[in-house]
């Protein structure tokens, strides 16, 4: 453990011992992901950064075309539902057409180069779905609203939130962590899906998994780290001591990656000189619940859900059914 307070920490989420979170995230959800990335254990010396990839969009949708197509169903097959219940997550091809994620990309770079400082190495954004109708397309998608459903075997999903996140040339990697950690629910139905907006090369740090829905069981064992980088280490370990097999592969244009709450992810640092950008939305099983009390890990949840409390069914204006 960590023996200095974290510097992302206000006096009341660093009291306690280093792995007591039982306490509310008391900032904005921007200084909440400054805090985690934080967390990253980044043991490699950096070299030069490498050129990232080049890519040819094709022609662009126009809106009617972009939301055409993100209505049009997904051939999901039994083997994807089968995978996904077993490893905890599946990578699947052609969820979005090239010109799709052009737009998409453009639209997000706009939107974060508005809000965010550029210094900033792991940028992020969220709620941009109220405002923005290219970001509401793909974010209330019925397309991918019913990818979720399909893949959590449940009847309906809602939205719990949108989220631009660009890991900018150079920035480090994402912590080992799993949602459930995360989320105030009371199910683990839920799922991210983590649509690159490039193709995602290995040195550009693409979502990486540990293999295997039961994986979290042992691993949530591991004592959390709020001030330093222990966890992010010691999951590292164990995983390795205990023979994990991770998918750490690259991401072909189109191709999406759907992981369960459940699954313990991790995403390595951004060594191209292109930044890795991602629209990554998560929904969740309709029916779900607050809990009783949520810990600084959600960070400012009420955001995604206003006006509801611990204990309550999760359901807002903000939460649509999706698909
Ligand atoms: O994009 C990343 O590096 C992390 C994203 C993540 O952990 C998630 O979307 O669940």
């Amino acid at each position: 453990m960590s023996e200095t307070v974290n510097p992302h920490l206000t006096a009341a989420t660093a009291t306690g011992d280093a792995d007591h979170v039982a306490v509310d995230w008391d900032a904005g959800n921007d200084q909440w992901w400054d805090w985690y990335m934080s967390l990253a254990d980044n043991p490699e010396a950096a070299g030069p950064l490498v050129a990232g990839p080049r890519w040819d969009p094709g022609p662009l949708p126009d809106h009617d075309a972009m939301v055409a197509e993100l209505a049009t169903p997904y051939a999901l097959s039994a083997e994807a539902v089968r995978s996904f219940a077993t490893e905890g997550f599946v990578k699947l091809p052609d969820v979005f057409s090239p010109g799709v994620i052009e737009v998409l990309r453009r639209r997000l770079r706009e939107l974060l180069d508005a809000a965010v400082d550029p210094a900033v190495g792991f940028q992020s954004l969220e709620m941009m779905w109220l405002t923005d109708p290219v970001v509401r397309a793909a974010v209330l998608s019925p397309r991918i609203g019913r990818i979720c459903a399909q893949l959590l075997q449940v009847d309906a999903v809602r939205l719990y939130h949108d989220n631009a996140l660009s890991k900018e040339s150079g920035a480090g990697r994402t912590p080992w962590h799993y949602d459930d950690h995360h989320f105030p629910l009371d199910t683990s139905d839920a799922v991210t899906a983590w649509a690159p907006l490039q193709p995602t090369p290995r040195e550009m740090g693409p979502l990486a998994f540990a293999r295997g829905m039961e994986v979290w069981r042992a691993a949530s064992e591991l004592s959390f780290d709020k001030h330093g980088t222990s966890y992010d280490r010691t999951v590292s370990e164990h995983f390795r001591d205990t023979g994990v097999e991770v998918e750490d592969g690259p991401y072909a244009l189109g191709e999406v990656s759907f992981h369960s709450a459940l699954a313990f992810h991790t995403a390595g640092p951004n060594r191209t000189d292109v930044a890795r950008m991602v629209l990554a939305n998560t929904y969740y099983a309709d029916g779900a619940r607050i809990v009783g009390n949520p810990t600084m890990i959600s960070g400012d949840w009420r955001k995604f859900l206003p006006g509801v409390g611990p204990g309550e069914l999760a359901v807002s204006e903000r939460n649509p059914l999706v698909g």
